[in-house]
């Protein structure tokens, strides 16, 4: 089929409903969990504020409108490499600097959801991947791997949502050798439901914050805070993921949308 039948043929199946649109992401706002990071590691990013200019009154007879106080690194949102030191020297890192054919690509969803249930400190391995794979063939080059846990059900309470006691912040996330086992099958990031694409334990392996020292390092991406990856098959989902075009951005807000066979 040539290029613009297949994109007519997806217009038309969206408008049919034979393809859905599903919508990955949390609601932003005032409640919306942030990262908390201990003091030793800095600053904090702060939670998501909207100013109001006007609302159809003195200071807008017409209109309303308003402006946001809002981390970049807030709710659903997207990794570019420049966010780690590991990816700082890399040519185009920023937001604003990236290709727009990364924004659209397929999607594998790896459901650790059951795991996840029994061990809030689960980490998804190398080994875990290989396991998916024999079952539902291997990741293509160019995909998001999802790490489907169904922690974004706590995305409504901080607390749970961050779930942290004396010992840190206890959340799943991918091991070092997931990520070093994905960079070799070529994945475009890695995508989890928690605050960050890291373990709440991350800060403590070797190297730290795997997901970011390693993806961003090799100019790979992040998504972060994402929902309902229940509703994606394992494979045959393609997504749309386009951050701001924030000049020197590190990250953006996303609206993440997927395309998947209905049904
Ligand atoms: C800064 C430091 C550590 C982490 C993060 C940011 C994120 O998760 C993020 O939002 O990129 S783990
Ligand atoms: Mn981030």
């Amino acid at each position: 089929m040539n290029a613009s039948a297949l994109i007519s043929g997806v217009a038309t199946a969206i408008a049919s409903g034979a393809i859905s649109v599903v919508d990955l992401t949390a609601p932003l706002g005032p409640d919306t969990p942030v990262l908390y990071l201990p003091p030793q590691f800095g600053k904090n990013t702060p939670r998501f504020k909207m100013h109001e200019i006007s609302a159809y009154d003195g200071n807008g007879p017409w209109w309303a409108w308003g402006w946001m106080e809002l981390g970049e690194h807030t709710g659903t949102h997207f990794d570019a490499p420049s966010h780690w030191i590991s990816g700082k020297d890399r040519p185009d890192n920023t937001t604003d600097k990236l290709p727009p054919r990364d924004f659209v690509a397929p999607a594998v969803v790896i459901d650790c959801s059951r795991a996840v249930a029994e061990d809030p400190d689960f980490l998804l391995t190398a080994a875990g991947v290989r396991a998916w794979e024999a079952e539902h063939g291997e990741i293509e080059p160019g995909s998001w791997v999802l790490m489907r846990s169904d922690w974004h059900h706590r995305n409504t309470n901080a607390q749970a949502f961050l779930n942290a006691d004396e010992n840190g912040p206890h959340s799943p996330g991918p091991s070092v050798d997931c990520i070093e086992y994905l960079l070799s099958r070529g994945a475009i990031g890695f995508g989890s439901e928690c605050v960050g694409t890291d373990a709440g334990g991350a800060a403590a392996f070797e190297p730290p914050f795997p997901a970011h020292a390693l993806m961003l390092g090799q100019g790979k991406y992040g998504l972060a805070s994402l929902c309902h990856l229940d509703k994606l098959p394992p494979k045959g989902a393609l997504l749309l993921v386009a951050p701001l075009k924030i000049v020197g951005g590190t990250g953006s807000p996303v609206r993440v949308l997927a395309l998947t066979p209905a049904g």
